[in-house]
């Protein structure tokens, strides 16, 4: 018998095996939960499985942005760098994968189509694109906030004779871009790590930029012994400071550069003047940016950032006209995720580089060798697409969900994402979404979010059979005060500014409602909300 066939039904199904899916097999395991999980990839990762592009890394220090619950593991892994290279994360996860034996628990290569409540017997059944149907207790969201790629509609795209890639879903066996003409849309994160890397193999590279982003520097390096020996000595202190952190790093990674570990900003950049600002670029680069407090809340210091920022840049890259291109405006420092980045700007100094700053004159259409737009046709063999994600609502509204009522996620969510906490929503009991919209997520070390939100849920699930309890879901008013309260926190800062078209706020995505969607307030005083809510038996929870 098949596993999704059993007759009696499962006590949890997880849906995703990246690493919230992986580490829930670990930690249901232990409470002696009957659990299958459910993975549309042929293997472990999530994030790391499918973003294969070249120059894909983490931005967070590994040392921290890898799991903490096994003293062993964390001792006996070795990182080679300070933030590690895709290939490097992807072999930590299937590390992991084969040290715990979470593969046995694990339908690779099923993707879930349907996840509907059985109101009569409070179980929820899930259907896949193979035709296989698992019916369980509870059911748990681990299909991740940035797994969805997203490729821009744009006229003329079937008719592109050459090879066309995403880099949210790589060739597991690369790609060869040498002796290629190649063209790249987009530059966030994924296409500024790629730009520099492909640019090294190409024949020639031709980066078609919307919005210009604000990137600072890695600093990445080869990771330094005596920060591995200290973290190694020090980590059960390091795991526990990083849930009461902000974005989940600990101070024991200060000053090593990535998200998080930049040394603490002190100086106000209102109190600097013009030539101490000049100062600063020419002792540090685009790295002078990191030194001010003030960026975040005030308009007007953002603004001097802002104008830093093109200064280098104009310093950096050769041709002025391109320098001009590179050049953001118009919008805020901070306002989407900061991008790192290792020799971006020096990039366009390449004789084999080149950028059409596609805000004086759009994309018309894609043809059979290339791309018009209003500036001239290019022609390529080989077209990118660093076109993002819908991130955080997109794998769940990919699927049809349905509650109580046979209400649907997508009406639920109609105006926007609505959850308690970003762990569960009213009307779909037993449901959990780990990193869910209105949890730190991605503003957070999701590694630390994701292992906090599993054994909160972990926590939950055992509370419910001490009681004899069937069911759990948020009341109404306990979800709308908390969406108010999502958003009220993120009001006013750089994040929901007007002039910000981030993901974060679902901007990225034509007619998708423009809400701020991760919690502002940080993993510490998240962490500190959801355990208080446990202890006080679930408030703002109906347990039925
Ligand atoms: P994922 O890793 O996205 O896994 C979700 C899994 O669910 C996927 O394998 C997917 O195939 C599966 N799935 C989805 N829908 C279905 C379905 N319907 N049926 C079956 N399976 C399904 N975060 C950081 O904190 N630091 C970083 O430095 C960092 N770097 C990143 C770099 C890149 C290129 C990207 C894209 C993201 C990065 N992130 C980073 C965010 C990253 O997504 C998380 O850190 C983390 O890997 C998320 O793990 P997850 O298991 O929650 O989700
Ligand atoms: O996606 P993005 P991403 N025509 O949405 C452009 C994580 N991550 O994959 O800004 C032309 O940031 C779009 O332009 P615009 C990280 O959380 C982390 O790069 O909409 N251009 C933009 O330039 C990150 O934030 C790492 O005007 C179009 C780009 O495509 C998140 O994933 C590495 C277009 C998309 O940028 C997403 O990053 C990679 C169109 N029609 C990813 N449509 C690390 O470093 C879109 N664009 C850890």
């Amino acid at each position: 018998m098949s596993s999704s066939e059993r007759a009696e039904p499962l006590d949890v199904v997880v849906v995703g095996a990246g690493f919230a899916g992986m580490y829930a097999i670990w930690k249901l395991r232990q409470t002696g939960l009957n659990l299958r999980v459910i993975e549309a990839a042929s293997d472990v990762g999530g994030t790391w499985y499918w973003n294969r592009y070249p120059g894909a890394r983490c931005d967070i220090t590994s040392m921290e942005y890898s799991y903490g619950f096994s003293e062993e593991l964390q001792q006996d892994w070795e990182w080679t760098e300070i933030m590690a290279a895709q290939p490097e994360i992807l072999s930590y996860a299937n590390h992991v994968a084969d040290r715990f034996a979470l593969r046995d628990h694990i339908d690779f290569n099923t993707r879930v189509t349907g996840v509907h409540y059985l109101e009569e017997n409070s179980l929820w059944e899930i259907t896949t694109d193979a035709g296989q149907r698992y019916r369980a207790r509870y059911c748990i969201m681990a299909t991740g906030c940035l797994s969805v790629p997203n490729t821009p509609v744009i006229e003329g795209q079937d008719e592109f004779a050459g090879k066309t890639y995403h880099t949210g879903n790589w060739p597991a066996e690369g790609v060869d871009f040498t002796g290629k003409t190649v063209g790249i849309i987009g530059t966030g994160s994924s296409g500024v790590q790629s730009i520099p890397v492909i640019a090294r193999q190409a024949k020639h590279l031709t980066v078609l930029q919307r919005t210009p982003n604000y990137n600072l520097p890695a600093n990445n390096a080869p990771l330094p012994d005596e920060y591995r020996s200290r973290i190694k000595r020090n980590y059960k202190e390091v795991r526990k400071a990083q849930r009461h952190a902000q974005i989940g790093v600990s101070e024991f990674s200060r000053g090593l550069g990535g998200l998080g570990s930049n040394a603490e900003p002190k100086e106000s950049i209102l109190q600097t003047s013009p030539e101490d600002r000049v100062r600063a670029l020419d002792e540090l680069g685009f790295e002078a940016l990191r030194q001010y407090n003030d960026l975040a809340l005030n308009p007007q210091a953002n603004e001097l950032a802002c104008d830093m920022y093109r200064e280098q840049v104009r310093r950096v890259v050769n041709d002025p006209e391109t320098a001009e291109g590179l050049m953001p405006r118009d919008y805020a420092f901070g306002c989407k995720r900061p991008v790192i980045d290792i020799g971006y700007y020096e990039t366009f100094n390449r004789h084999n580089v080149s950028l059409v700053d596609l805000r004086r004159g759009g994309i018309e259409r894609i043809t059979s060798t290339g791309i018009r737009t209003a500036q001239g046709h290019f022609e390529f063999d080989v077209l990118v697409y660093a076109t993002g994600f819908d991130a955080m609502t997109g794998a769940l509204l990919r699927m049809d969900i349905r509650g109580r009522d046979g209400r649907t996620l997508a009406s639920h969510w109609e105006h926007g994402p609505k959850t308690y906490l970003g762990l569960q929503m009213t009307g779909f009991p037993n449901l959990f979404t780990v990193t869910g919209p209105g949890s730190p997520s991605v503003l957070s070390n999701m590694v630390v979010s994701v292992e906090q939100h599993v054994d909160w849920i972990s926590d939950c699930i055992n509370y419910l059979d001490q009681k004899g309890a069937g069911s759990i879901e948020p009341t109404a008013k306990a979800e709308d005060a908390w969406v108010r309260h999502v958003f009220e926190i993120a009001d006013g800062t750089m994040l929901t500014d007007e002039s910000c078209n981030s993901w974060y706020l679902g901007a990225n995505i034509p007619g998708k409602p423009r809400i701020f969607m991760p919690y502002v307030a940080g993993v510490g005083a998240y962490g500190a909300q959801c355990d208080a809510i446990a202890a006080e038996g679930y408030r703002g929870f109906v347990i039925g």
